[in-house]
C-alpha cells in the first residue's frame, strides 16, 4: 500500500538487535490522544464506480488539496499521486491501494471549542478483482467503509463481494451513490436494493433532486438546506451554493416539478425511515447514504 500524507515521519534502523526496545516498550505505543483522533475510511466498490474520483473530491473539500487533478485527472492533465503507476495510467484503473491523509476540523455545531482536528486516512482501493488481495488487506486496517454505488447500475458484483468482507468485519458502512449527473435509478430503488440484498436498514442523510441533465443538487436532511449543483470545471472547488428548503425562491431555482417531487419525497422519507441510530451504525446494521456526482 502506498501512502501520501501531509505529515512527515522519520524511520531509524539499527544493527544492534539486543538494544532494540521490545514491542511492549511504551515508546512503541502511539499516544492515546493521537489514536482517538484517527479515522480510517476504506473506499470500496465495483471497478469504475468512482472511488479515486471521490477520494480526490474529499481531499479537495477537506482542504487538503487545491486542485482535484492533484490526485487523478484526465489523461492530458494527469499529475502523479493516487493513480500514478504506468499500468494505472494506461488502463485508467487503480491497481494498488493508496492512503491519503489529512487533518479535518469538524465545524458542525456541537464540536467542542478548541477540539483537535481529526486525522482522516482515506484508503482508496482498487475495484478490479485481479487486485482484490490488496483490497482485502486494506480492509483489515479500516475502521469504517465508504461503499460507492453507481446510480445508473445499482449494486454490482465486486461490491457484493467487498460488502461481505466489510460485514464480516462489522465495519460501519457509509454509502455514496455516485454519478447522479447521469441518468440514474430512483433513489428509492437503490435503497430498496441495499435493504433487500444486504439486509441493511438505510438512513439517507442527503437526498438527490433530479438526475442526469436535470440534476439540481442534494437536500441535507439534517439542516433542511439544499446544496445546489453547478456544472463546470470538475477539477476545481466550486463555491457552495446553499438555499434553505423554505426559501420562497427555491421552486424557481430547481423548477416547480422537482420542487413538488422533493416535498413528496421528504414526506415519504420522514414517514418510513428511522432516524440514525449510532449503535446500529457502528455495527454496520444501519447505513448512512449520500447521493452525489463526483
Ligand atoms: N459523470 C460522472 N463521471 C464520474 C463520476 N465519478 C467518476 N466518474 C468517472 O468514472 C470513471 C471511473 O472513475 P474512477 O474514480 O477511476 O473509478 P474507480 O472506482 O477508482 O475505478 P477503479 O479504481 O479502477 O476500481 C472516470 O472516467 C471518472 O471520470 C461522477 O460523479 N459523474
Ligand atoms: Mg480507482
Amino acid at each position: 500500500m502506498r501512502r501520501f500524507s501531509s505529515s512527515s515521519s522519520t524511520t531509524t534502523t539499527t544493527d544492534e538487535a539486543d538494544t532494540s526496545p521490545s514491542v511492549d516498550d511504551a515508546s512503541f505505543k502511539a499516544p492515546e490522544f493521537e489514536i482517538n483522533r484517527r479515522r480510517n475510511f476504506a473506499i470500496i466498490s465495483h471497478p469504475d464506480a468512482g472511488k479515486t474520483t471521490l477520494t480526490e473530491k474529499l481531499l479537495l473539500f477537506g482542504g487538503a488539496i487545491q486542485d482535484a487533478g492533484a490526485v487523478k485527472a484526465r489523461a492530458d492533465q494527469r499529475k502523479a499521486t493516487s493513480d500514478w503507476m504506468e499500468i494505472e495510467k494506461a488502463r485508467g484503473i487503480s491497481v494498488t491501494s493508496t492512503v491519503l491523509s489529512f487533518e479535518y476540523n469538524l465545524m458542525r455545531a456541537g464540536a467542542a471549542a478548541g477540539a483537535p482536528p481529526f486525522h482522516l486516512n482515506l484508503l482508496d482501493t482498487p475495484g478490479h478483482q485481479d487486485f482484490s488481495e490488496d483490497t482485502y488487506r486494506t480492509l483489515a486496517a479500516a475502521d469504517n467503509c465508504v461503499m460507492l454505488i453507481d446510480a445508473a447500475k445499482g449494486i454490482e458484483d465486486r461490491t457484493r463481494k467487498l460488502f461481505e468482507v466489510c460485514k464480516m468485519r462489522e465495519l460501519p458502512i457509509f454509502t455514496f451513490t455516485n454519478k447522479m449527473d447521469r441518468p440514474s435509478m430512483s433513489p428509492f430503488e437503490i435503497i430498496d436494493q441495499l435493504e433487500k440484498e444486504f439486509n441493511l436498514e438505510c438512513c439517507p442523510m442527503n437526498w438527490p433532486i433530479g438526475d442526469g441533465e436535470s440534476f439540481q443538487g442534494v437536500l441535507d436532511r439534517a439542516t433542511s438546506e439544499v446544496h445546489l449543483f453547478t456544472r463546470g470545471d470538475r477539477r476545481k472547488k466550486l463555491t457552495a451554493n446553499v438555499v434553505a428548503l423554505d426559501d420562497p425562491a427555491l421552486p424557481e431555482i430547481i423548477g416547480e416539478t422537482l420542487y413538488l417531487k422533493l416535498l413528496e419525497d421528504i414526506e415519504t422519507l420522514d414517514a418510513l425511515i428511522s432516524p440514525p441510530d449510532h449503535d446500529r451504525i457502528m455495527t454496520g446494521d444501519q447505513v448512512k447514504t449520500q447521493p452525489g456526482p463526483r
